[in-house]
């Protein structure tokens, strides 16, 4: 026992969980619990006292703190490089050779991930085990001569390597529904059965049975869910999903059955998608800014058969909880994938997120109060790619290196604070609830880490904020919402012995667990450019060119906060001398050259040179153009939005009028990154000075455009001058059919 915040917490747990204050004083008579009703009559004062007490389950506090977890998207697709099977594939068609578990293992443990949920049977109804139920999977392929089980490889291996197993069993089941003898939706009665049924030849070694009422598809379900809960070692996740690519009669699922067979084979797992574990809203590792774990419902949700997705910003504040009847502690799982799409498809159109972007996703998720959920996809060769591997390593040793060392170890505050677990707590009380922590020496720091004693008693604080005590007084360096199981403050370093943390509004007397504070070591990053049509020009860290399902965060951005950026116009190399940048500002032509410069490091330098301002352009003509890619976009100083004509035109051409003459020395091609569709190859140049009378300047030709689509120059060996320009492709990359341009340029 650490000290005696743990008797407290003790005699609370053996309480009921009454809510004791630190004095050991009840400070409420509401038990805290995990869903707790609201009763007709109650005031709003009375709702948001109950929401502060709501409570995760022991499963659900354990897998906040698994905080990182892996998903393996595994199966047919990985070999047809579809999104979505159709349920007709040959199985056959997963032609495996080898496998490699050990080495997905070692990179995950790098990554420091927890936990692996694999895909044993995704919505085409394939399965990876050997079920006795279905010869629709791994047993009718030849990997193994048919023999071969990869739950079973996958689960010796994390058991080797100390790593947590779950399991993803898609209710869609397209095999199910298409074959001639498929269960799913072929109308069946509900009729009694029992679980697991019988199948000669393949005894369990576990005897429990489970007598329930189902139709055909759901008792062929909980026959797979009791084998795969029964013959792997523990489970510690069930992810149920809610996608259906198609739907097939009346099939209905019985949910509540196939949790009573859950809760008891896999008494320490949680379940994705119903009462335990909710989705985050999207796919993208996009993340609320405020993330409440406690949810209201209109129903009981532990008596729920089925739930929608929740996929509004706000779902937990206080104006959301007045309208529930029940309010549940539902933990979000922030589910991405590190390749573009869940499945394998190639190394070479499907790109890789960067470790930065890795990193950024997870201090966003883990440190906004949720559990960050990474797809790693395993190749056809069994294995984890490398690209996929060094951004898992590059992200597990930032994870490490920042957060390893509390650099508020030894610091005198309150013990509670400081003793770094989350169950031991101090209550702040008083109209204006701080704590003060004041470290041996002066530390620098640009991450703050605080925990409440969500385990007993809720998530209570709704907006705090950080001070550090600079130059003889108080600085705001930090403020946010909710804290909730944990909160990552990120800020520009600061170098202070003393830190404040204020809680400027909570649900009850706030209840802190736990503080510590951190340094990410940052880099200066790399710069790109941007100018708007009407010439002003923005510098900023690099994007990654990842473009499934943006998110919408700069990660480098936020990441490196604290560097400042250099810029020069005359072609001389910038430098922390230079010209600092602060806002937009505007532009003509010419060429930039910008630098980031953090703690006196300067970056790599990025020079860029824009072509003619495009604010009196317009677009005369086009061969033809696509509904929503109009021939505008090609001048719109957007590369996200590009110009596709229709496929076959007889002739793929743009005609701009750029407003007045202009002596044409130069001309730049920017493809569209979202798929290697519509590439420029070659084509031709031709000039007018009145949009009739047309003369050919010159050809062009750009190669590789498919694998490095970046933007391409092509200077003229001649000037020309010219108000009309014509540029028409003569040959699209990769025979496609249409015509793109994310961007057209000229220099004068
Ligand atoms: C979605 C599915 O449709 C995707 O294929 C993937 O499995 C993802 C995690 O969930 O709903």
């Amino acid at each position: 026992m650490k000290n005696r915040f743990s008797v407290f917490v003790l005699l609370a747990a053996l309480l009921g969980n009454t809510v004791m204050a630190q004095s050991g004083k009840p400070t409420s008579t509401i038990v805290s619990k995990n869903t707790i009703a609201v009763l007709d009559g109650d005031s709003k004062e009375t709702i948001i006292k109950k929401a502060a007490r709501v409570v995760p389950t022991a499963n659900q506090y354990a897998a906040l703190k698994n905080e990182f977890i892996a998903f393996i998207h595994y199966g047919p697709n990985s070999f047809t490089k579809m999104e979505w099977g159709n349920g007709k594939e040959d199985p056959k068609i997963f032609d495996l050779k080898e496998l490699h578990t050990d080495q997905w293992c070692e990179a995950m443990k790098a990554a420091g991930i927890k936990m692996v949920i694999i895909t044993v049977k995704h919505h085409d109804g394939f399965v990876l085990w050997q079920s006795r139920y279905t010869k629709h999977g791994i047993m009718s392929t030849n990997f193994k001569d048919g023999k071969g089980d990869i739950l079973k490889e996958l689960t010796a291996s994390c058991k080797k390597y100390g790593l947590k197993v779950g399991v993803y069993l898609s209710p869609a089941d397209l095999y199910q529904m298409e074959s001639t003898e498929g269960l799913y939706g072929n109308e069946s009665k509900y009729t009694t059965r029992t679980i697991p049924r019988a199948i000669p030849g393949r005894p369990f070694t576990n005897k429990t049975t489970f007598t329930v009422e189902a139709d055909d598809y759901n008792e062929y379900f909980m026959n797979q869910l009791f084998e795969l809960l029964t013959e792997y070692g523990p489970i510690h996740e069930v992810w149920f999903d809610g996608a259906h690519p198609k739907h097939k009669g009346d099939q209905r699922y019985t949910y509540l059955l196939w949790k009573k067979i859950i809760r008891k084979l896999a008494p320490d797992a949680v379940v994705f998608g119903k009462e335990d574990i909710r989705w985050c809203g999207n796919e993208a590792g996009a993340t609320r800014e405020t993330e409440f774990n406690v949810i209201p419902y209109q129903e009981d949700p532990n008596k729920l058969n089925s739930f929608s997705d929740l996929t509004n910003i706000d779902l937990g504040s206080r104006k959301e909880l007045y309208k529930g009847k029940f309010l549940h502690y539902q933990p979000a799982e922030t589910n991405t994938s590190i390749r573009e799409g869940w499945f394998y498809r190639d190394e070479t159109s499907q790109k890789v997120r960067s470790g930065d972007d890795v990193f950024d996703i997870y201090e966003r998720a883990v440190g906004g109060n949720s559990i960050f959920l990474l797809n790693i996809p395993p190749n056809r060769e069994g294995k984890f790619s490398d690209p996929d591997v060094a951004s898992l390593k590059e992200a597990g040793k930032r994870i490490t290196d920042t957060y390893r060392r509390n650099l508020l170890a030894g610091a005198t505050g309150p013990a509670a604070l400081l003793d770094n677990s989350a169950l031991t707590f101090k209550t702040l009380t008083g109209n204006n609830p701080e704590v003060v922590i004041t470290a041996k020496a002066p530390v620098t720091i640009n991450r703050f880490l605080i925990q409440e004693a969500i385990t007993t008693q809720g998530e209570r604080v709704e907006k705090h904020a950080l001070d550090a005590w600079i130059d003889g007084a108080w600085k705001e360096v930090a403020a946010a919402t909710n804290i909730g199981y944990k909160r990552i403050l990120r800020f520009p370093e600061v170098k202070a012995s003393k830190f404040r943390l204020r809680i400027l509004e909570s649900r009850d007397v706030p209840a802190i667990a736990n503080i510590s504070a951190h340094y990410y070591s940052t880099r200066p990053p790399q710069l790109q450019f941007s100018r708007t049509k009407d010439g002003l020009v923005t510098i900023e860290p690099l994007q990654q060119n990842f473009e499934w399902n943006p998110h919408g965060e700069n990660a480098l951005k936020n990441l490196n906060t604290g560097y400042k950026i250099f810029y020069t116009l005359d072609g001389s190399e910038p430098s922390a001398s230079s010209t600092a940048y602060t806002a937009p500002f505007k532009m003509t032509p010419g060429k930039i050259k910008a630098v980031a410069v953090d703690k006196g490091v300067a970056g790599t330098i990025a020079s860029y040179e824009f072509g003619i301002l495009k604010d009196a352009w317009k677009i005369v003509e086009a061969g033809s153009t696509e509904e929503k890619h109009k021939a505008e976009f090609a001048i719109d100083s957007d590369k996200k939005t590009f110009f596709r004509s229709k496929p076959d035109a007889a002739a793929q051409f743009v005609v701009i009028d750029l407003g007045k003459e202009t002596n044409l020395k130069a001309f730049a091609y920017t493809p569209q990154k979202s798929n290697g569709e519509g590439m420029m190859e070659r084509g031709v140049v031709k000039i007018s000075p009145d949009g009739q009378n047309w003369t050919t300047l010159e050809n062009f030709e750009f190669g590789n455009l498919i694998n490095d689509p970046v933007i391409r120059t092509h200077t003229f060996k001649a000037p020309g001058k010219a108000r009309y320009v014509r540029i028409e492709a003569t040959k699209i990359a990769g025979d496609s059919k249409v015509l793109s341009i994310a961007e057209l340029d000229f220099f004068e």
